[in-house]
């Protein structure tokens, strides 16, 4: 049986998708958490000194998010059913990581900048966004299934991860986006494999 290990810190953060994406296969792997003052240590094991990275079968390493969730959504079955489907799940990736980028200078930085970058994304960055996201649900089955194809791929789970960041925000209005919030249901709700892991998944700051 293939062995799977994903090192990150004690955080959602960029390991998040992955992670669904074992719990929408149902497939086990050790999930190691590591400690900040331990990264020093783990750094160099890396294959571009930074994390998430994925190890298949003690050997494989893989940095980079995103390659790690495409090579997991392929072998899983979260990838589409063929070259278009595939094609558009990346566009979807790719979206959702623009707008991870937006939304991280709102987190990251002096208090300055990070209140001018809040100021901009709940000004209208984060909305555009989301409009956008709403427009391209709706061009697949009138939004009323997934962003591509009839099922659940890697592309709804990139962008439920990447919205969970900011989901609560008392500024954004849910209602303006009727599309995204049912597949957020059905993502988060009704496949009960990414449920489950949401019930029991640990809490972390980040
Ligand atoms: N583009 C990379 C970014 C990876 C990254 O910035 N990782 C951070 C943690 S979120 C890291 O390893 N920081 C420690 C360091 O760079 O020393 C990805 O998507 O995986």
């Amino acid at each position: 049986m293939t062995k799977y290990q994903l090192l990150y810190f004690d955080g959602r953060g960029l390991a998040e998708l992955a992670r669904w994406l074992f719990a929408a296969a149902g497939q086990q792997y050790e999930d190691v958490r590591m400690k900040r003052d331990d990264w020093p240590k783990y750094k160099p094991t890396t294959p571009f000194g930074q994390v998430p990275m994925l190890t298949v079968d003690d050997d494989f390493k893989l940095s980079q998010s995103l390659a790690i969730a495409r090579f997991l959504a392929k072998r899983f079955g979260f990838m589409g059913k063929d070259e278009f489907e595939e094609a558009r799940c990346n566009m979807v990736l790719e979206c959702t990581e623009d707008m991870r980028k937006l939304y991280l200078k709102t987190v990251f930085g002096d208090d300055a900048s990070k209140t001018a970058a809040m100021e901009k994304w709940e000004g209208s960055e984060r909305d555009e966004f989301l409009e956008k996201f709403e427009r391209l649900l709706s061009a697949n089955k009138n939004g009323d299934g997934f962003f591509v194809g009839d099922e659940i791929t890697v592309a709804d789970m990139g962008f439920c991860c990447l919205t969970d960041s900011f989901a609560s925000q008392s500024s954004l209005d849910w209602g303006k986006f009727p599309k995204l919030t049912a597949l957020r249901d059905r993502v988060k709700k009704d496949n009960t494999k990414i449920a489950e892991w949401l019930a029991k998944c640990p809490i972390t700051q980040f």
